[in-house]
């Protein structure tokens, strides 16, 4: 399958984020894509660099202010204090109920709140670069299918699928799947699907389409009422609106077996061929494997096989952008095990 790589990952790398209260090694690191590099450049996938700009569909995803802020941020945080090009800044204020979030503070701090879920998206000097990277990845996996192709991959990273109209937060800064469903209605699609198979909830992808009848969100994961992102992922958020009936999340208990997993897997493929979709973006997560560090689902390597099969099967232009996967030595086997899957099916 052809896959879009975009060297400009590696300048997204933190040194570290905080985990109990502890500062801990990135779980999401650029090693992460070295090695699923080696493995799809080992089993014959044709490895090329994004070649659209992504910047006119990144307008349609995120506010004029988060994506000015997001490029201009690190030149902001070093002007506060040179020293602070060693640093790691990481919001520690939020506009939580009852605060307001209509106004943009010009201080750091007071805008890194605003446009933070957590603190879990540790924002370095390349970030923005990488970022973009991963958007123009996406964007030209998609121009790909518009002009024919039926597969293409983005080996990309940091992911996107927690990054929201205005917020940054797990890892994520630009919502990559989201560029991907705008570039394909962009080039003629009409009905997208966006199926999120990430162990965590896909909560920026739900928010950006929730009022949309366009493009279909199908989301497994984690249930949020013991997972992250925790406040949002629930069964009864179905859309609003024109998107009324268009956002599906199945939500399965942390430590669910693999047969229940194709189980949920089984109801997504459904509602995607209901809805008529005439393209699908898969948002791939592949931290539903058992070895995963930080998520609690039982796939085996085997099983990212039976996954690609199965989405084979919609027979659907299909757009597969790497989110998550922390068991990093597995990680190469299981994302071209799904590619593998998905092309010999
Ligand atoms: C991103 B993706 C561990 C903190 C965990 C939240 C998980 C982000 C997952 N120190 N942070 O959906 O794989
Ligand atoms: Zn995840």
């Amino acid at each position: 399958m052809i896959s879009f790589f975009p060297a400009v990952h590696e300048r997204h790398a933190p040194e570290y984020e905080f985990f109990r209260g502890e500062r801990v090694r990135c779980f999401e690191s650029p090693l992460r894509a070295e090695l699923v590099l080696q493995e799809i450049t080992a089993r014959g996938h044709r490895i090329t660099a994004p070649d659209s700009d992504s910047q006119g569909l990144l307008a349609r995803v995120h506010a004029p202010r988060y994506l000015a802020f997001l490029e201009t941020a690190w030149a902001q945080w070093v002007a506060i204090d040179p020293s602070n090009a060693s640093r790691q800044p990481f919001p520690s204020v939020w506009p939580v109920r009852t605060l307001r979030s209509d106004i943009e503070p010009s201080n750091f701090t007071g805008r890194l709140g605003l446009y933070s879920m957590d603190t879990g998206a540790p924002l370095v000097d390349g970030t923005w670069t990488a970022a973009k990277g991963a958007a123009d990845a996406a964007a030209s996996a998609a121009g790909l299918l518009s002009a024919g192709e039926r597969a293409a991959f983005c080996l990309t990273r940091p992911p996107g699928h927690h990054a929201g109209p205005d917020f940054m937060g797990g890892y994520c800064f630009l919502n990559n799947a989201a560029v991907a469903a705008e570039a394909l209605l962009a080039g003629g699609s009409t009905r997208v699907a966006i199926l999120d198979v990430d162990y965590h909830h896909g909560n920026g992808t739900q928010s950006i389409f929730y009022g949309r009848s366009d493009v279909l969100v199908v989301s497994i994961h984690g249930d949020p009422l013991t997972e992250y992102p925790f406040y949002l992922g629930y069964a009864d958020e179905t859309g609003a609106g024109a998107g009324e009936g268009f956002n599906l999340n199945l939500p399965l208990e942390a430590g669910s077996s693999a047969e229940s997993w194709f189980a949920a897997l089984s109801v997504a493929c459904s509602r995607i061929t209901r809805h008529h979709a005439d393209a699908l973006v898969v948002s791939l997560g592949l931290d539903t494997f058992a070895g995963d560090p930080i998520a609690e689902f039982a796939l085996v390597s085997d099983d990212f096989f039976r996954l690609g099969a199965t989405l084979k099967r919609l027979d659907l232009p299909s757009v597969f952008v790497l989110e998550g996967g922390y068991a990093t030595r597995e990680l190469g086997v299981n994302a071209a095990n799904v590619l593998d899957g998905f092309e010999e099916a």
